[in-house]
């Protein structure tokens, strides 16, 4: 049988992308780093599968103790790597309280926002997780600290994310172009598999807890309700899986504000921003009911945020339901 075309490789890709634009000196360094630390979590990922069967022999704690290393180990992986590739002065992640100095040089010239692993409770029902990037530009003359983590998503250069499912794939944003990788298991290569990726016209699904319908604004439960009535309900509880699911077929995902948690369940910098970020190089919309997400001036590391991402006009059309 002939050999299958062999498919363009994510190093390969991004150089090519990226070669002559000054703006992005080293961003293929970062991105490679993060595929780097995406290939060590799946393994650990899998393995983690393999030792919660050990875990169901009832003891819970042992269950409890691998998510809990799992949720640390990816955070601290993704960090060695950022700091292996030497272009990358400070990190924030949901694993650590404060952001993280791992390079002070003019050559670090970037920040990294992640969610290292999300959706880590997932694991032990073997339903699909994922590692989410936002990468911002390090400002210059600017001295690396926390509050310099904090800027605004529609500063963000590029955004990554990993869904750890069926398959392993690593989705890259850079300026109006958005990519799919896979990784080859027999190779270890990410290999090209989603060029061009642009969010569909037609909005397919709706992706919401609506466990929460009894505490949303009557604004919101009307528009789920009418959402529920002419798209189809797709709900993972993973919000890459969900995300990635939406890009590819068309949908919108919503995890609104309510009267316990009027900003919601989501992180601002290293969920929203970033998958906000590939939304709309896509084609699509980021919002959180009433501004675009990225227009958001941060205040802190881990503030949450209300999200309604995907298809454009379906969230253009909730926003204005929203706000009538
Ligand atoms: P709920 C996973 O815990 C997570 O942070 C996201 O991945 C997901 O979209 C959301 O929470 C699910 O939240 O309230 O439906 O369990």
């Amino acid at each position: 049988m002939a050999q299958s075309q062999s498919q363009q490789g994510l190093s390969q890709f991004m150089s090519s992308l990226l070669a002559d634009d000054s703006r992005y000196e080293g961003l293929d360094l970062v991105v490679a780093a993060i595929a780097d630390g995406v290939r060590n979590v799946n393994n650990k990922v899998q393995a983690a599968a393999i030792a919660d069967v050990l875990g169901t022999t009832g003891e819970v704690n042992v269950q409890g103790e691998i998510v809990q290393i799992l949720d640390q180990a990816s955070s601290d992986t993704f960090v060695d790597a950022l700091r292996d590739c030497g272009r990358v002065a400070a990190v924030g992640s949901e694993e650590i309280t404060e952001g993280t100095v791992i390079g002070d040089s003019p050559l670090h010239n970037y920040f990294v926002l992640m969610d290292p692993l999300d959706g880590s409770s997932n694991i032990d029902v073997a339903v699909s997780i994922g590692s989410i990037f936002g990468i911002w530009s390090r400002p210059p003359d600017i001295s690396v600290t926390e509050e310099s983590l904090l800027q605004p998503g529609n500063k963000q250069v590029a955004a990554v994310y990993a869904v750890y499912g069926s398959s392993t794939v690593l989705v890259v944003a850079v300026e109006g172009k958005v990519n799919g990788f896979t990784l080859n298991i027999a190779t270890g290569e990410f290999e090209l598999t989603h060029k061009d990726l642009r969010i569909p016209e037609k909005c397919e699904y709706y992706s919401a807890p609506e466990h929460n319908y009894k505490n949303w604004s009557t604004a919101m439960q009307e528009v789920v309700d009418g959402l529920r009535d002419t798209h189809s309900l797709r709900y993972v509880g993973s919000l890459v899986a969900d995300f990635h699911r939406n890009l590819l077929k068309g949908g919108i995902f919503l995890y609104p504000g309510d009267s316990k948690s009027p900003q919601g369940k989501l992180r601002l910098m290293y969920e929203a921003n970033p998958l906000g970020y590939v939304a709309e190089q896509a084609g699509g919309n980021v919002s959180d009911g009433s501004q675009r997400i990225l227009d958001i001036l941060p205040t802190k590391l881990h503030q949450r945020v209300p999200l309604i991402v995907g298809n454009a006009s379906t969230v253009v059309d909730t926003i204005e339901k929203l706000q009538k």
